[in-house]
């Protein structure tokens, strides 16, 4: 196992939550590097469905200890919530560590992400609301609140009394938005900090103990390649980099720790939320793909929009974190198609382009050319092994392979953890 970057290779929802928590069983410690609430992953285990969004699914193992890394930007109500709800369900939360460095969402960072999405109309990135656009905006502009400063009372008030000020100003003047109460912030932040001062670690030291005594690492990534704020389709991005590389950056480990990077995609597309998509299926097709798949977001129960596999977006992933290989999921959800298309390039300005276009004025104008593979219109859900898979089946796995240059070692046709194939 070694140490682990698990990252989504297409607009998140791809299926993490289940990957990571299939490879947590081999893993000592698992970390998030990037995001927030932001991220939803749902995990089901003996009929218990868990809904997480900042825990790493990890927690679900007693004897794994889960890390929120310092790149990630936390909303202490909501990470409370999650606490309560696992210890409702008997799972031990004694093992989920909190980094001191991560950066705290504020109720003026949803207060002004709604607004500021409302304010932006027609050209609005359609987030979830979270807040995590301006908790990551003032973490580089420095006037961010960290955990450190949540565990320090005196530091808590002393900065929060300013930085309310300082937000009430554009709550008021920008958003006509009624003025926030800083005592009242103050007051709930410090209970939240009560609750999470047991978890609290400086990470970076805790991670590199753990390399150095030779544990397994899984570093787990929210969202997913084409939403990262620097490699994605900007500006429909989310504001943290959830490329392979951010969990370096995110945890305050050497690129020379890592050992292997698991990218997972689903056997098809889905993005939810406003941007260029260009397999996007609009009708009857779509739909299908939404039911079948039950193509709903975890956070907000938004929609998803849905399509075609696209192998040009396959191929960035690629490169852009250095796959080693894939896991496929939701391959049960084609099950019943006559036909399967997957986008092998694009047609742009009169040209065929195998790459992504870095531009995304460009991207916005690609027109998917497809290759069009017969379905296999039989029921994956019980297949345990390759052999298991019809002949059909098979052939779709290996042309996306082909197409992408990397192996496919995981393939899961189910939300249940049985439901996996380990290609050996
Ligand atoms: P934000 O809130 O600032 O991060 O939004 C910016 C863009 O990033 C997208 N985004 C996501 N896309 C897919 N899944 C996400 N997690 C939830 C889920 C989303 C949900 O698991 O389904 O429930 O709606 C996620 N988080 C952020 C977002 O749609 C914007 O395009
Ligand atoms: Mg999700």
């Amino acid at each position: 196992m070694a140490n682990v970057v698990v990252i989504g290779a297409q607009w998140g929802d791809e299926g993490k939550g289940k990957i990571t928590d299939l490879l947590s069983k081999s893993a000592d410690v698992v970390v998030r590097y990037q995001g927030g609430v932001n991220a939803g992953h749902t995990v089901v285990v003996d009929d218990q469905i868990f809904k997480l969004h900042l825990i790493p699914s990890g927690i679900l193992y007693p004897d794994t200890e889960c890390i929120i890394g310092s790149g990630t930007v936390i909303d202490p109500n909501v990470l409370i919530r999650e606490l309560d709800q696992l210890e409702t369900l008997n799972v031990s939360t004694r093992n989920l560590l909190i980094s001191e460095t991560a950066h705290v969402t504020m109720p003026y960072h949803r207060l002004i992400d709604q607004a500021s999405e409302e304010r932006r109309g027609d050209h609005k990135i359609g987030t979830t609301g979270r807040g995590i656009g301006p908790t990551y905006a003032d973490k580089s502009e420095r006037t961010g609140i960290r955990v450190i400063d949540l565990m320090d009372p005196d530091s808590l008030r002393k900065k929060l009394r300013w930085t309310v000020e300082y937000k009430n100003v554009i709550l008021e003047k920008l958003y006509e938005l009624p003025p926030l109460e800083p005592d009242a912030i103050i007051a709930e932040y410090l209970e939240y900090a009560d609750r999470l001062r047991p978890h609290v670690i400086d990470s970076s030291l805790r991670i590199y103990d753990a390399i150095q005594r030779k544990r397994n690492i899984l570093f787990e990534g929210a969202q997913g390649t084409l939403l990262d704020l620097d490699h994605g389709t900007y500006p429909y991005v989310t504001s943290s980099n959830p490329v392979a590389g951010g969990a370096c950056v995110g945890t305050g480990v050497g690129p020379t720790m890592i050992d292997r990077v698991i990218g997972v995609a689903k056997a098809y597309t889905t993005r939810v939320g406003e941007g260029p998509f260009p397999t996007e299926l609009h009708g009857t097709m779509g739909e299908l793909l939404c039911d079948r798949g039950a193509e709903f977001g975890t956070t907000t129960g938004r929609k998803r929009r849905c399509g075609w596999f696209d192998a040009v977006i396959g191929r960035y992933a690629v490169r852009i974190n250095g796959l080693d290989c894939l896991a496929i999921t939701k391959l049960d959800v084609l099950d019943e198609l006559e036909e399967i298309k997957i986008c092998v390039a694009y047609e742009v300005d009169g040209a065929t382009c195998y790459d992504f276009p870095s531009n995304s004025r460009k991207f916005a104008r690609c027109q998917p050319i497809y290759k069009t593979v017969p379905g296999w219109k039989q029921s994956t859900a019980d297949c345990r092994s390759l052999n298991d898979l019809p002949q059909q089946a098979l052939d779709y796995l290996k042309v996306l392979a082909e197409l992408m240059e990397v192996p496919i070692a995981i393939v899961s046709l189910g939300a249940s953890r049985d439901q996996t194939i380990i290609v050996e």
